[in-house]
């Protein structure tokens, strides 16, 4: 039994500080809610049981094609990564379970499933990598340097398709349930790849991968437009994705990563056709102003983060049957990122409790009398209404922290993993 790396003492004495002006914020809140005819107990009830998952290879220090800067205590493998996950979920509430990626995560289930066990955690999706090469792992000796599931060699995609068997092998046996595919193939040149046979190619991997799913699992396909390819892009976009999880049947999905866009792309209208098509698997959270910046979720643009949620509850039971995975995919360069990924987790519960809190009933009548501004104004005023007290509500009964990142600075967490864990070279930083 691993002890919970926060001690309850900590969490407590960080909110007794808190608590008056917290449960003074939230009666005042209460109070204006009511006045919209809304029930504030009951946007808190759906607010703490809204989760996302956290990635394993967001709690170590991120880079660039340019540098890494290594932070302090850096989790040295998957068991310290945990650790840091457990950090995450004790005092934000939000973050049960956390998306592997492998190989760089690669280790004995049994080991993985104990440890997670003892630390009140779970497995969200499983992630392949095929994007680089694992001179390490003998059963993947050749390059994925032009490709890998749409490679022109049959003898890569086999080896691409197999450690995606491998991975969805691993997942089952920690208990997870779905598989998310992003490979990086495509080509820096015109000319340099027959753009349909390519997709063909990657087609025809994926079917043989779809097709060795556990009967309760999901696979997702993750479109992004460009990068490491800078030409083209197999799975450029959403069209392409849907295609694939059309052609691959009931069991496949799309997966939406925010950053996967060019600037100022319709996100949100593209998880509204997705959810119509009833193709919609699941999101990678992060922000961005340029590209895949994989920049802090609801750091640059909470709007955008709220219009996504907005789409999401007017789906209402539609999105039932879909069960969207929730999961964050982003890079931490500048700051603790147990710090970023309590606080992405937040600006997410809050992006879905602003979309709880729109007037539905009046949009839509609105939206039939043409009446633009009332329509923008009803969507104005979720957007403005400050949740915070909902939020650290649904923390603080959870046993969360009401501030949980100050709640983590005072805890000395960091100071006490710099000084466990030496200096890490290199390791898996990752943009996915
Ligand atoms: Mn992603």
């Amino acid at each position: 039994m691993t002890a919970l790396p926060i001690t309850t003492a900590v969490i407590e004495r960080s909110n007794e500080t808190l608590a008056a002006a917290q449960a003074a914020d939230y009666a005042a809140l209460g109070e204006k809610l009511a006045r919209r005819g809304v029930d504030i107990d009951a946007l808190t009830a759906k607010a703490a049981a809204f989760f996302v998952a956290v990635p394993s290879w967001g709690v170590g220090t991120g880079g660039t094609r340019f540098a890494r800067f290594p932070g302090v205590g850096e989790p040295r493998g998957i068991f310290e990564k945990l650790d840091d996950c457990a950090v995450i979920h004790q005092l934000g509430r939000a973050t049960p379970r956390v998306s592997l990626h492998i190989p760089w995560d690669a280790a004995d289930p049994a080991e993985l499933k104990a440890k997670a066990d003892s630390l009140g955690l779970g497995f969200d999706a499983m992630n392949s990598n095929t994007f680089q090469d694992h001179p390490k792992d003998p059963r993947q000796p050749l390059s994925y340097k032009y490709g890998s599931l749409s490679h022109t060699d049959r003898a890569v995609r086999d080896q691409a398709v197999e450690h995606n068997l491998a991975t969805i092998e691993l997942g089952r046996a920690i208990g997870s349930t779905a598989l998310t595919v992003w490979v990086g193939d495509g080509s820096n040149f015109a000319g340099q790849a027959d753009l349909g046979r390519a997709f063909d190619r990657y087609l025809d991997s994926m079917k043989r991968i779809a097709a060795a799913l556990p009967d309760d699992w999901r696979v997702f396909s993750e479109h992004k437009m460009y990068e490491p390819a800078f030409y083209s892009t197999v799975v450029q976009d959403w069209g392409t994705s849907l295609m694939t999880a059309q052609e691959l049947g009931a069991k496949a999905f799309c997966l939406v990563d925010l950053g996967h866009h060019a600037p100022n792309v319709n996100i949100e209208q593209i998880v509204a056709r997705l959810i119509r098509a009833g193709k919609l698997g699941g999101f990678h959270f992060n922000d961005s102003r340029y590209g895949d910046d994989d920049l802090d979720t609801g750091s640059i643009d909470p709007f955008r983060l709220f219009l996504v949620f907005n789409e999401l509850v007017e789906a209402g039971e539609r999105l039932d049957a879909l069960r969207p995975a929730h999961m964050i995919d982003q890079s931490h360069n500048v700051t603790d990122p147990i710090e970023s990924l309590i606080r992405s987790a937040n600006e997410i519960r809050r992006a879905y409790v602003q979309a709880l809190l729109v007037d539905r009933v009046a949009l839509a009548g609105f939206q039939e009398e043409n009446d633009a501004l009332m329509a923008s104004e009803t969507l104005k005023q979720a957007f403005r209404t400050d949740v915070e007290p909902i939020l650290a509500k649904a923390r603080q009964d959870a046993g969360g922290a009401i501030d949980p990142i100050r709640a983590y600075r005072d805890s000395g967490y960091r100071r006490t993993v710099g000084a466990k864990r030496p200096a890490a070279v290199g390791g898996g930083g990752g943009i996915v």
